[in-house]
């Protein structure tokens, strides 16, 4: 049999992850067989956890952060959640979300019995009248999401952690995407700009780590002590991760992608990206379809179903939002020749 080959990115506009950087993919190997659930046992990778923690730190607006590398912004997500689970003091918990918020919240709802509300949406941003009329005595967390899934919105999140304040309960931010591209916008979404407890910021995204590097932040280690739970029989006593063995590959690439890239790389990139989702957004108005604004580097647009289906045929990778627009995500595997091929194609077909 023929040996199989992963996917190219030579037509994938519908991913989140990309090619990871070099330095990343040759850490990734390195690291193979290392377990970070093991610190006792595989101290250097634990190590590099530890400096992944405040690699993400410096991006994220935050010193001394306490943190740990998961399997990616699903993993990161559910722990949020959780952590304002176990901190709060009530029977009967609840958490408000934006309807813009990953389908990862769903799960953590459904795993860890907690109710989500979902705040309607104005402008595709988290509407602050709609998610005050869902907190009550028994809100433990307020998420915001600073870089959407769909459309790269970034929520009003000093008023959403404002509100969390208020109500006694935590502030998530959501910046699984956003994270490795928000710090050289104007957008206030971090631990500085904002009375924030915990994030999700993943590698594996715009990161350019190998998949999978998720990130979680959390502002002081008490918050991560909520999901402590003991560990008898390893060298290290109690473990605050989902999961057990874990992946070094991922912890080794993202310290190798963000000591290669934090900052100046990234903001390169930031600026490619956003250029190119500007120049399509143009290039596809001037040819009659709409586009959503792309606020980040993620252009929706509104393309007929069948022309989706016939670009899909070409090879094209490009997903659909909820309401039926293709979705370009403008990944740094994204460039400008290849925009332009994807439309000759259009062009091509309409
Ligand atoms: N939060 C946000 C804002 C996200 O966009 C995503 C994933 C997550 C959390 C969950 O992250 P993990 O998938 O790492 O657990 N958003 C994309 C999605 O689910 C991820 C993706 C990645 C999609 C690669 C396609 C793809 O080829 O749609």
């Amino acid at each position: 049999m023929q040996r199989a080959e992963p996917q190219d990115f030579s037509r994938v506009l519908s991913s989140m992850c990309t090619r990871p950087h070099p330095a990343a993919r040759d850490a990734a190997e390195r690291f193979l067989a290392t377990n970070p659930g093991d610190p006792g046992t595989y101290e250097t990778v634990a190590k590099l956890e530890r400096e992944a923690i405040d690699l993400l730190g410096q991006v994220a607006g935050l010193e001394d952060a306490a943190g740990y590398v998961s399997s990616g912004g699903t993993e990161a997500n559910i722990q949020a959640v959780r952590i304002a689970r176990n901190r709060g003091d009530t029977r009967t918990p609840n958490f408000v979300a934006p309807a813009s918020a990953h389908f990862s919240f769903r799960k953590a709802a459904d795993i860890l019995g907690v109710e989500l509300r979902t705040a309607p949406l104005e402008d595709f941003r988290a509407n602050l009248d709609g998610v005050a009329e869902l907190i009550d005595e028994d809100t433990v967390l307020v998420v915001g999401v600073a870089g959407t899934t769909e459309y790269g919105r970034v929520d009003p999140i000093p008023a959403l952690a404002d509100m969390a304040d208020d109500a006694g309960a935590l502030c998530h931010v959501d910046a699984a995407w956003g994270g490795f591209v928000l710090p050289f916008t104007a957008h206030s979404w971090d631990f500085s700009d904002a009375d924030i407890d915990t994030m999700t910021i993943d590698p594996h995204k715009m990161g350019q780590a190998a998949v999978p590097a998720g990130g979680l932040l959390a502002r002081g280690p008490e918050l991560l002590d909520e999901l402590a739970i003991d560990t008898p029989y390893l060298e290290s006593t109690s473990q605050v991760t989902l999961t057990g063995t874990r992946s070094g590959a991922g912890v080794a690439s993202a310290v190798a992608a963000m000591e290669e890239l934090w900052p100046e790389g990234y903001e390169a990139q930031y600026r490619t990206s956003q250029s190119n989702a500007d120049w399509l957004a143009a290039e596809i108005e001037a040819r009659g379809f709409d586009a959503v604004d792309p606020v980040l580097p993620i252009v929706a647009i509104d393309f007929p179903h069948d022309l989706i289906a016939e670009l899909r045929e070409q090879g094209w990778r490009l997903s659909r939002t909820e309401n039926g627009e293709g979705r370009v995500v403008c990944m740094p595997h994204v460039t400008r020749p290849m925009l332009q091929e994807f439309l000759d194609d259009v062009d091509r077909l309409t």
